[in-house]
């Protein structure tokens, strides 16, 4: 797949304000960040889309949404609650190709998203 701005931040080409970090996964704080905390969760091993994934990516997407409840619980913002999201593709709203979890916080989210 093509490079990416989030790829670039993951070989430190770049800079992010980065929050979180293990052998598979990289957080760091959404630059447009839509809450009062607004963590983006990338996989290391890029995978364009969810739409992208295939069953061999099973375990690296467990781990990086048990990344963000983790952060989330450590960070104390489990019991009030939060917001993870995927974008998907053009009419799902993505814009970097490389799939992240957004993990949004410190508000009360609405429902429906728009
Ligand atoms: P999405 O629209 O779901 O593909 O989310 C992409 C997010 O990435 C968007 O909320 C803005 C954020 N973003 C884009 N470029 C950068 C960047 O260079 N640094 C950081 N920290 N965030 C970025």
């Amino acid at each position: 797949m093509a490079d990416t701005i989030f790829g670039k931040i993951i070989r430190r080409e770049i800079p992010a304000d980065i929050v979180y970090e293990d052998d598979d996964v990289l957080a760091f704080r959404d630059l447009n960040a839509q809450a009062p905390v607004h963590v983006l969760f990338v996989p290391k091993r890029a995978i364009a889309s969810l739409d992208e994934a295939k069953a061999s990516d099973a375990e690296l997407l467990g781990k990086l949404l048990l990344a963000a409840a983790a952060y989330a619980r450590q960070q104390g913002l489990a019991e009030q609650g939060y917001r993870t999201v995927i974008n998907c593709n053009e009419h799902g709203g993505q814009t970097v190709f490389h799939l992240h979890v957004h993990l949004l916080a410190g508000r009360r989210m609405h429902w429906p998203p728009g």
